[in-house]
């Protein structure tokens, strides 16, 4: 898979409260894109933990490769001591993805239209009931974004996807950053 990811602090901050994570290993990819709550350090330590716990659970080397609704639990216990975080992560892996999301990162896969991956309500480290992991199916030549609330309002009929992913990501970031941390996530 082609991969491009941008993130910025919001302006005036020099530490950025979203992260992200992206391992591929032997047919599986994992994407993520996390944003501390708020901005400013606390937000940078809450999102850098999640990023530690998911370089844990998704290690093929310990075997520890787990399931991502136990992945999520991992980073709610790892985050009790931090602001919290939302985040999502998708697994893709030969035809299909595993997606499971809390909290408002917006993540979609792109073909003819939009087709939007469910997330559920809730702060991870501070407030997590329900976890639900979906499946969709992944089809050559989807293109998969994720971003954080620093990017609003996006349509992505409005842009040519089959153009190149950073350039793309760095058009979607002029036309609709707004005053926050912001990351674009985007795979092909
Ligand atoms: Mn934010």
């Amino acid at each position: 898979m082609k991969i491009e990811v941008i993130t910025i602090p919001k302006e005036g901050e020099t530490e950025n409260g979203d992260a992200y994570f992206v391992r591929e290993t032997d047919g599986c990819t994992v994407l993520a894109v996390i944003d501390g709550i708020g901005h400013g350090d606390l937000a940078h330590a809450a999102s850098q933990k999640v990023v530690k716990c998911l370089e844990a659970c998704c290690n093929p080397d310990t075997d520890s490769n787990q399931d991502l609704d136990f992945t999520i639990r991992s980073c709610h216990e790892a985050l009790q001591s931090t602001r919290g975080a939302v985040l999502a992560i998708a697994r893709i892996m030969n035809d299909s993805i595993r997606f499971v999301g809390i909290g408002n990162i917006t993540a979609l896969k792109v073909q003819d239209e939009e087709s939007h991956f469910t997330s559920m309500n809730g702060i991870v480290g501070r407030n997590l009931k329900n976890v639900k992991v979906f499946s969709y199916p992944y089809n050559e030549g989807d293109t998969i974004l994720m971003h954080s609330d620093g990017i609003r309002g996006l349509d992505t009929v409005k842009y040519d996807l089959s153009r190149d992913l950073h350039e793309l990501g760095e058009i979607i970031l002029l036309n609709h950053r707004v005053d926050d941390d912001s990351t674009i996530l985007l795979a092909r």
